[in-house]
């Protein structure tokens, strides 16, 4: 199997490999070397990851991906929320250790036309991965830029093929206690629930990411096959993805069935709706020092604004 990926457009190697980072991303190369002899990995993982970087004067920047400076990979990969491996942030690069992202199957269901239980490798294959640089705002407040490397949902929905009464779908991450001790104790309802309107999901914007720095995606970081929507909040991003079920019905999602007032199923950032107890007008870019202005969808309003007209955001927040 042969997934082509496009160099990493418009990074510069300072950025790819920052100070302090080189050392890692050459133990990254070597638990990439061992993983492939080791699992014969029918990889998602390209092969062109193992190789350098491309040169400078190949990069250019995709249509959506943002020029801001990257987040460097250390604070991408150890600053995380992922509630299964802990609450803190630096749990889930600590606690995720060990967590088996392979085999992986994903069961497909619901109102569609092509529903089964798909290996991981079956569901995404010849899909295109691309690199997209975007920003990611977290409900905390706090942002970063991450390069992810993944393909868009629409692909994915188009080759499963939706019933015309499917309005939503629904991502569930896995569920298996023994390797998530957090799901032990009910601190959100398990499995992590997310869900989209089915426009959200085809808009071009929204990426099924199997990797982010050109690398396949770290355990913390939802591996092997994570949801990412840059003009939502963080949590919509659901991780570990096991489940896709297409619905009539709005689905439950894990934050606002535990804070239905605090959390609403659209979750668009929105600095002009606060969250009951902070501001969501302003953030924190990871390495920086003073708060940015959080902008209406993140940013990405050009891309998404229309799919919300007519419909008031104070009350669909
Ligand atoms: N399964 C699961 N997915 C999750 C979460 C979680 O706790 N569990 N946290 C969400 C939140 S709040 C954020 S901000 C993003 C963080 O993604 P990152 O750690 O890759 O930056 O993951 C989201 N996806
Ligand atoms: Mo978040």
């Amino acid at each position: 199997m042969l997934i082509r990926r496009p160099h990493l457009r418009g990074i510069p190697s300072s950025e790819i490999t920052p100070e302090g980072l080189y050392h890692n991303r050459r133990e990254f190369l070597k638990t990439v070397a061992v993983g492939l002899a080791a699992a014969a990995v029918t990889t998602i993982l390209p092969a062109s990851a193992l190789a350098a970087p491309a040169p400078e004067a190949a990069r250019l920047r995709g249509k959506y991906d943002t020029d801001e400076k990257l987040t460097p990979y250390e604070n991408v990969t150890t600053y995380n929320n992922y509630y299964e491996f802990g609450v803190d942030k630096e749990d889930p690069s600590n606690n995720a250790k060990n967590f088996k992202p392979r085999p992986w199957t994903v069961s497909v269901e619901g109102l569609v036309k092509k529903p089964a239980v798909y290996a991981l490798d079956d569901l995404i294959k010849g899909f295109t991965m691309e690199d997209r640089i975007y920003r990611m705002r977290c409900v905390e407040a706090w942002s970063m830029v991450i390069p992810w490397l993944g393909f868009p949902l629409a692909a994915l929905i188009k080759r499963l093929d939706p019933l015309p009464s499917a309005k939503f779908v629904e991502f569930k991450t896995l569920y298996d206690p023994n390797q998530m001790f957090e799901q032990k104790r009910p601190l959100l309802e398990w499995p992590y629930t997310e869900g989209l309107r089915m426009d959200e999901t085809v808009n071009p914007l929204t990426l099924m990411a199997v990797g982010l720095y050109g690398k396949s995606l770290p355990n913390q970081n939802g591996a092997p096959f994570r949801l990412v929507v840059p003009w939502k909040y963080g949590f919509k991003g659901a991780k570990s993805v096991v489940k896709i079920r297409f619905t009539d019905k709005q689905p439950r999602t894990a934050w606002s069935v535990a804070n239905p007032s605090e959390y609403g199923f659209y979750s668009n950032v929105n600095p002009e709706v606060d969250h009951p107890r902070w501001t969501q007008s302003r953030e924190r870019r990871l390495g920086e020092f003073f708060p940015r202005k959080t902008l209406m969808f993140n940013g990405y309003g050009d891309y998404v604004a229309s799919m919300y007209s007519g419909m008031d955001l104070k009350k669909y927040f």
